[in-house]
């Protein structure tokens, strides 16, 4: 006999988990009990469970598996909302345990009882209440299954108190094997035809790429195909940006001449990304529902292929299965007008990576300074996370990725994703740089889990991009609302001191010239740094300043 659970527990080393990211409960102590006794399992206490969620997702793109957290019931859950939506909006595989009030006192109200099956419904693949501990291991193998079949995905599993201590003749669960969807030979040749007869081709690659195979394949097709790639939001990593076929990334607001350039393209064919509100600049490129140029779909979803957009042709099939199969039917030399196009799109992606503006201004460090100096610095294989926030469009457009280095963030533009993310990421990838790159407002969101950092031994360098305010909404109120400054100014803790309280190294920037010595001796310390970058909020974001916004706002006509 065994406590259900032991069970849980030995069900998830048979699912390959090997770490989990929790902040303890009552309503689960004896899994917390049981994993004091695992020796394969990690267990990362964090500070705070969208910290924990955030961590897991993290994980998850680095280990290509599931990412697993443990919170406590009620204001648990709740607190760990924001990372089940992350990973539903980023199709990432996470699996949320939650402990849930004794199964006599549910509907009644009980202490901290929540209705999870209603609360996460509609931002979940599955959310299921374990009742019965004869089933948990089979259940909890299944929420393995759902959360990496078709559109990969968060599941919640719902544990009841008492559940976990009834005593059960029972063993673990083995992992179910996965159903890959695949693609016939037929289609494959039909892409390859639809190709060779385009003009001026585009591939846009997305997030089910984000592996070191899918990485491999995409390069391989772009190659043989003479193919430009433009990547989905939050994927520029997906190839190395001087890559020739590297063909921008598709972020929130892409520069006009991108967009401009990209949308010449009498083909698009979308592999691995769902094609989204951010991706598509307003579900404008490819249009949706009727897109202007043919579009070719693959997406391992069928529910997703062809649901929102009339596609040419719509495909359920691994991505990185698809290109390899695609491969097959290579031209033996890529067409010289393809060469052409490829070449003329790289060359606004490329340009657009310059940065012609200033390095300082009289309130602060311009961005730009701290990012062209990482991009200078950094290991070419670093991990680099990037919170949501206007600091976020210099990273995203001034720094080179792929080619190893990482991108992590998410494209849900959560806030307080990225100080978590860069802690799991050191600690699941303890040889690589990892850098954050956060604002003074996603800090203080969830930048307690520094405290994480030094107690679980990992080390990022975080570099906060401190303008006091949420200068990402200052900027739209200028655009909106000229002058009228309302909740956006913030009045700050000093970061660097913060840090160093936690025990963690502290260092300001105030002068674009001391940021490349920081970031040496931040990364020299082998331990967690915080870099505090006073940081220019007149210079609101890589696209304009305040004042820019204020002129443009007073000289175009508005409607009445
Ligand atoms: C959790 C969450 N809350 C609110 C928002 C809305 N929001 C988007 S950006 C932003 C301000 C970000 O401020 P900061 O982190 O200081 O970066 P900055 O824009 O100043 O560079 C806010 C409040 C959000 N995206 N996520
Ligand atoms: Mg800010």
């Amino acid at each position: 006999m065994k406590r259900a659970a032991d069970v849980l527990i030995q069900t998830l080393v048979q699912q390959g988990v090997d770490r989990i990211f929790c902040v303890p409960g009552e309503s689960y102590l004896s899994v917390l009990d049981g994993l004091a006794d695992t020796a394969d399992v990690s267990v990362v206490t964090c500070r705070h469970e969208s910290g924990a969620g955030f961590m897991a997702i993290a994980d998850a793109r680095l280990t290509g598996r599931p990412g697993v957290a443990f919170v406590s019931r009620g204001p648990g859950a709740m607190n760990a909302a924001i990372a089940v939506h992350t990973a539903q909006q980023d199709a990432v595989p996470m699996v949320l345990f939650i402990g849930q009030v004794e199964r006599p006192h549910r509907q009644m109200n009980a202490f901290q009882e929540v209705d999870y099956e209603r609360v996460f419904a509609s931002m979940t693949k599955w959310v299921v209440e374990v009742h019965d501990a004869h089933r948990l291991a089979d259940i909890v193998s299944r929420a393995f299954h759902a959360a990496q079949s078709g559109t990969p995905g968060p599941v919640v599993v719902a544990l009841p108190e008492d559940m976990l201590e009834d005593w059960i003749d029972a063993e673990g669960t083995a992992a179910l094997p996965l159903a890959h969807a695949g693609v016939d030979a037929s289609s494959l040749r039909r892409v390859a035809d639809l190709i060779a007869q385009a003009e001026r081709p585009l591939v846009i690659a997305g997030g089910l790429l984000k592996n070191a195979s899918g990485q491999a394949a995409l390069l391989a097709t772009a190659e043989a195909f003479g193919l430009p790639v433009a990547t989905a939001v939050r994927h520029a990593d997906l190839l190395a940006n001087e890559h020739p076929s590297f063909a921008g990334h598709l972020a929130y607001g892409a520069p006009a001449p991108l967009s401009e350039a990209l949308a010449q393209a009498d083909l698009i064919l979308a592999v691995g990304t769902q094609l989204g509100d951010v991706t598509t600049q307003g579900y404008r490129f490819p249009a949706a529902p009727l897109p202007t140029q043919p579009v070719i779909h693959v997406w391992p979803d069928a529910t997703v292929v062809g649901g929102i957009r009339q596609t040419a042709l719509g495909l359920v099939a691994e991505p990185a299965a698809f290109l390899r199969g695609l491969l097959t039917y290579a031209p033996s030399q890529p067409a010289a007008r393809h060469e052409t196009w490829r070449q003329r799109l790289h060359e606004v992606a490329t340009g657009l990576r310059q940065w012609h503006g200033p390095m300082d201004a009289p309130d602060g460090v311009v961005f730009a300074a701290a990012v062209l100096a990482a991009d200078r610095i950094l290991a070419r294989d670093a991990v680099v996370t990037i919170d949501a926030g206007n600091f976020g469009g210099w990273v995203q457009r001034h720094m080179r990725f792929g080619g190893g280095r990482t991108m992590l963030a998410p494209s849900s533009g959560a806030m307080g994703f990225s100080v978590p993310a860069a802690v799991a990421a050191s600690l699941r990838c303890p040889e690589r740089q990892v850098v954050c790159f956060v604002g003074d407002g996603g800090f203080l969101m969830t930048g307690n889990e520094l405290a994480t950092a030094m107690q679980s031994g990992g080390r990022p360098v975080i570099v906060v991009a401190d303008n006091a305010a949420y200068g990402t909404i200052r900027m739209h109120q200028e655009k909106q609302f000229p002058h009228r400054v309302s909740a956006t100014a913030l009045c700050n803790p000093d970061f660097a001191s913060l840090a160093r309280s936690y025990g963690a190294l502290g260092i300001d920037v105030t002068h674009s010239s001391q940021f490349e010595d920081a970031l040496r001796t931040a990364l020299a310390s082998g331990r967690p740094a915080l870099i505090a970058v006073r940081t220019s909020l007149e210079h609101i974001s890589a696209a304009a300043t305040i004042d820019e916004l204020r002129i443009r706002r007073a000289t175009v006509p508005q409607e009445v």
